[in-house]
Order: C-alpha cells, then sequence, then structure tokens
C-alpha cells in the first residue's frame, strides 16, 4: 500500500488532518494513497486566510503583475508536465495520450489565456454633458469579490479546476478550492506549483473533503466567502444555490447535459461517424457536453447505426499507458454502478442493444478496476428515463427522425439546456437551426473545440451564468461606476 498522504494548503503551507480517506484506483482498485478530509476548522483557517490576504500584499499587485504571476503558473505546470499527467492519469484512469493533449495542456492554455485576456481588458467610458455645461465622463473599474469558492467534480479535474482558478486570480481575487474527493492529486500539485511561482500566501487554498457534511458544505457556508463558483451535478447545484442565498453571494454553475447530436442525411457521413463516437465516448463518456441521445435522418438512419456500432467495436479499453488506448474506466466503481443501473434500466424501457452494455473481461488486475463497455441502444421511447437523465457514461442513444421541427421538438425537450452538435453540409440551416436549440453551445460539424475567449454554459438544469473570456472576468469581478463631473 502505497504511504502517500495528499494534504490541505492553507495560508502558504501544507497542512494535515487527523481524519483522512482512501484514494482508490479507479483502473485496478489499488490504494493509492490517503487524502486528509478538512473539517469546518480547516475551512474557517483556509477562508480566513484568503480573506487576511486580500488586504496583504496581493491587493497592491497591478493587473499587469497578475498576468506576469499567472504566466509563471503556466510555466510551473509546465516544467512538472508529465507529473500532473502522472496525477491525473492515476485517479481518473484515462488514456496517458488524453491527459497529456487535453487536460494537462488545457490547464497551461487557461493561465495563459486569462493573463492575455488581463492585458488586453480595459473599463467603459462615457462621455455626456452635465447640466452646467461639463463634459462628464463615466468610467467603470473591475474590482475582486474577495474570497471566492471553488468547487469541481472529478470528470476533468484540472482543466475544470485551472478553467476557474486562472480567471478568479486574474481578477485579484483569493481561492479556496475543493477538488472532487475521487479527483484530489493534480489539485495538490497545483499547490506546489502555487507556491513556487511566488503566490502570496492566503491567495490560492485547497482543501480536501467531500460535499455534504464536510469541506464542501462547510466552504459554501462560510459567510467570509463572497462568490461561489460551481460545476458537478445540477442536484448538487441547487443545494449549492441553497447555501449561496444566504449573504446573497453571487453563484456560477456549469452543470449536467443531456446533450443531442442531429445529423442530417447531407452530413459529410464518414465525419459525422468520428464526430458523435468522440462526442459520446470521450473520457468513457464522462464529459458535461458528451452526446448521449443522437437523432439520424430516416435515410441514413441504419447505416449510421452499423457504422457507430462498428466504430464502437474498435475502441480499444485498457491500461492508461496501452499503445493505442481509446477508453479507460469509470472515476470509481460507484459511479460504475450508476452507469450499469441504466444499462439494466434501458432493457426495462425497451431498448434495443446495438453494442456494449456490459463489464469487459480482462483477466487481469483490470478486472477489479471500474470498466464498462461503450454502449449503443436504440428503439427507446422519448419519455424513457434513460433518454431524460444523464448517464455521464460511454452510452448512447440512436433515433431516427424524418423533419426538422420534429427533431427540433425532440431535442428541446429535456430539462436540460447544455450543447447540441449538428452534422449537416447545409449551413443556411444550421445557422437558423442552431438557434432555435435552447442550449448555451451548439457545434456545427465539430464537437468540443474551444476558442477559449466564447461564452461557455448552459441553460435551466445545466447552469446559471457563462464563464470564458470576458465573461469569466464578468463573473469574478465586481464592476464600480465612478461618474466625474470635472
Ligand atoms: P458532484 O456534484 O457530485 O460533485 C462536484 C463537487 O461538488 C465535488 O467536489 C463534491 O465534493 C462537491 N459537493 C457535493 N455535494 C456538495 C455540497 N452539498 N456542498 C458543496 N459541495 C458539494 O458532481 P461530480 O459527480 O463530481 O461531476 C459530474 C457532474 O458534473 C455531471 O453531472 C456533469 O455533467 C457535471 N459537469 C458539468 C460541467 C459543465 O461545464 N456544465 C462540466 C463538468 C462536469
Ligand atoms: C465538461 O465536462 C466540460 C467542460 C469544459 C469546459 O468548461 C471547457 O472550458 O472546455
Amino acid at each position: 500500500m502505497s504511504t502517500a498522504l495528499l494534504r490541505h494548503f492553507i495560508d502558504g503551507e501544507f497542512v494535515a488532518s487527523p481524519q483522512t480517506f482512501a484514494n482508490i484506483s479507479p483502473v485496478d482498485g489499488r490504494v493509492l494513497g490517503q487524502v486528509c478530509e478538512a473539517d469546518r476548522s480547516q475551512v474557517d483557517r483556509a477562508v480566513t486566510a484568503a480573506k487576511a490576504a486580500q488586504s496583504g500584499p496581493w491587493a497592491d499587485y497591478s493587473a499587469s503583475q497578475r498576468a506576469d504571476l499567472l504566466l509563471r503558473i503556466a510555466t510551473g505546470i509546465e516544467a512538472r508536465f508529465e507529473d500532473f499527467v502522472a496525477a491525473e492519469v492515476a485517479d481518473t484512469g484515462r488514456p496517458v495520450q488524453q491527459a497529456r493533449t487535453l487536460d494537462v495542456a488545457r490547464a497551461v492554455q487557461n493561465f495563459r489565456t486569462f493573463a492575455e485576456l488581463l492585458r488586453q481588458s480595459g473599463g467603459e467610458i462615457f462621455e455626456m454633458r452635465g447640466a452646467d455645461g461639463n463634459d462628464v465622463f463615466s468610467y467603470s473599474v473591475r474590482k475582486p469579490h474577495g474570497v471566492v469558492a471553488i468547487i469541481s467534480p472529478w470528470n476533468l479535474p484540472l482543466l475544470l479546476l485551472t478553467w476557474k482558478v486562472a480567471p478568479a486570480l486574474a481578477c485579484g481575487n483569493s481561492v479556496v478550492v475543493k477538488p472532487s474527493e475521487d479527483t484530489p492529486s493534480s489539485a495538490t500539485l497545483l499547490a506546489e506549483v502555487m507556491r513556487d511561482a511566488g503566490v502570496p500566501a492566503g491567495v490560492f487554498n485547497l482543501v480536501h473533503g467531500f460535499g455534504p457534511n464536510s469541506a464542501g458544505e462547510f466552504l459554501t457556508a462560510h459567510r467570509d466567502v463572497d462568490a461561489i463558483t460551481f460545476t458537478g451535478e445540477s442536484r448538487t447545484g441547487a443545494t449549492i444555490m441553497k447555501a449561496a442565498a444566504e449573504g446573497v453571494r453571487e453563484v456560477s454553475f456549469e452543470l449536467g447535459g443531456k446533450n443531442a447530436a442531429v445529423v442530417f442525411a447531407d452530413c459529410d457521413f464518414d465525419a459525422a461517424v468520428a464526430g458523435v463516437l468522440r462526442a459520446s465516448f470521450t473520457n468513457a463518456g464522462q464529459v458535461c457536453l458528451c452526446s448521449e441521445r443522437v437523432y439520424v435522418e430516416r435515410p441514413i438512419y441504419q447505416r449510421f447505426v452499423a457504422a457507430l456500432k462498428a466504430g464502437a467495436e474498435q475502441l480499444k479499453i485498457g491500461y492508461p499507458d496501452e499503445e493505442g488506448v481509446n477508453m479507460g474506466s469509470l472515476i470509481s466503481h460507484k459511479h460504475r454502478d450508476k452507469v450499469l443501473g441504466y444499462f439494466q434500466l434501458a432493457l426495462e424501457e425497451g431498448a434495443t442493444l446495438v453494442s456494449g452494455g456490459g463489464i469487459p473481461q480482462f483477466g487481469d488486475a483490470r478486472d477489479q478496476g471500474a470498466y464498462v463497455q461503450p454502449t449503443i441502444w436504440t428503439d427507446l421511447p422519448d419519455h424513457a428515463r434513460c433518454l431524460r437523465e444523464e448517464v455521464f457514461g460511454p452510452v448512447c442513444h440512436i433515433a431516427p427522425f424524418d423533419t426538422e421541427d420534429e427533431v427540433l421538438r425532440r431535442v428541446n425537450d429535456s430539462a436540460y439546456g447544455l450543447a447540441t452538435a449538428l452534422w449537416t453540409r447545409d449551413l443556411k440551416r444550421a445557422h437558423q437551426l442552431s438557434r432555435r436549440f435552447r442550449v448555451g453551445m451548439v457545434w456545427v460539424n465539430t464537437w468540443f473545440l474551444r476558442d477559449l475567449r466564447t461564452p461557455f454554459g448552459g441553460t435551466r438544469l445545466s447552469g446559471v451564468g457563462r464563464e470564458g473570456g470576458r465573461h469569466s472576468l464578468d463573473f469574478y469581478s465586481e464592476i464600480t461606476t465612478i461618474c466625474v463631473n470635472p
């Protein structure tokens, strides 16, 4: 058994707790190490340190100095790139190649992007004629909220955490972050990078633990937290919103999805098959943006189902560092139980199983891991729970459709509203249809292609607010308007 102990980072120092929990590998069920669980007093110390940092040297950093610091953090992550890859892979079981090209690369990019945006951002200025004939100027300045609580999930741990930490620091806040209990390692490494990059004590704090009656709840309930940003399940978002209501704190929520892909008969067929394969099975389907509902125009429906089945059955499932591996394990056995529950429910709801539907057998240590097969269903009725609830696993349902209006109605008939992907060569149709989906993001002939300056977020159960580019700067700052009559 490993002796690794992951600690909190509070007021510039690593600190332990008497209470710990095990970090379990989803690849083979091994105990990777122990993680400290913050109690209420440690969370209080972290928030108090963050608040104190608001009146320390950090308050005197100019925007340009904060941008320089973000660049040093980016360089610090790059310098330990492979350590971050190893941490992310150990906690999640994802392919090493994905950790390199997506997770850790994006973490670096997140800090660089917000450093650049910060240098370019300016306030608004308006000129008017005052009653005495003077030219009066109104301008706005951005200021930090103060202490921002950042609560992140396990599916893209470092990517999603840094997507929030970078703009929060760019705007001059202090942060207390609480990564998912399932993925504590990369956040702990990030604390080391913060320390080594010279982030002033108290500006970046990290507490480990669970949600209810643990670090997550203690943090969101803390009265000195000024704003809360959260990525995770919609239900958890609702709970956190109640906590935020005390003190009327600002929130930003990136929540679940039950996203659709719509494939028209005029699409580039091979590109659409490859795109939907990626959109349904990347990260074993554990991306909030994954397409779990696929609608295919009837003339190409049968051919599409056959091609997606062939593609799914060619995906290589295995150890993260195996040559050519496409899909790793799910995050945990607990999550696998949930996904397997949907596999069972789909059959009860009348699904035809086109592919997968079970647990792969390896005949080695991976049989103790949290693997499932990529799974494709057809023939579910639109009201089936498997078409309404987020599974968050490597699974999609394919249904035929006949008209644009019909598919629009079926796609929009969802409590979620995160993303839709359209596959068509008819760009006029794509433009007209895109705006009619009740979602935050539409991709046309692609998926998960992100310019980090664009707004990101969802409608209804999928979230509150937008982050990305200046939308992040808006969330992570307060604006004061100053009107000057010279
Ligand atoms: P989760 O809601 O279970 O947990 C997320 C985080 O919240 C964890 O750190 C957890 O410890 C904490 N938490 C749980 N209960 C809490 C409470 N009562 N108070 C404070 N903190 C609490 O989500 P998850 O299972 O880790 O992540 C998967 C979910 O995240 C999926 O629904 C997925 O769609 C969603 N997600 C959404 C986006 C997006 O951008 N829209 C991105 C990634 C993931
Ligand atoms: C959800 O699982 C993925 C979210 C992705 C982003 O927030 C992003 O910035 O790419």
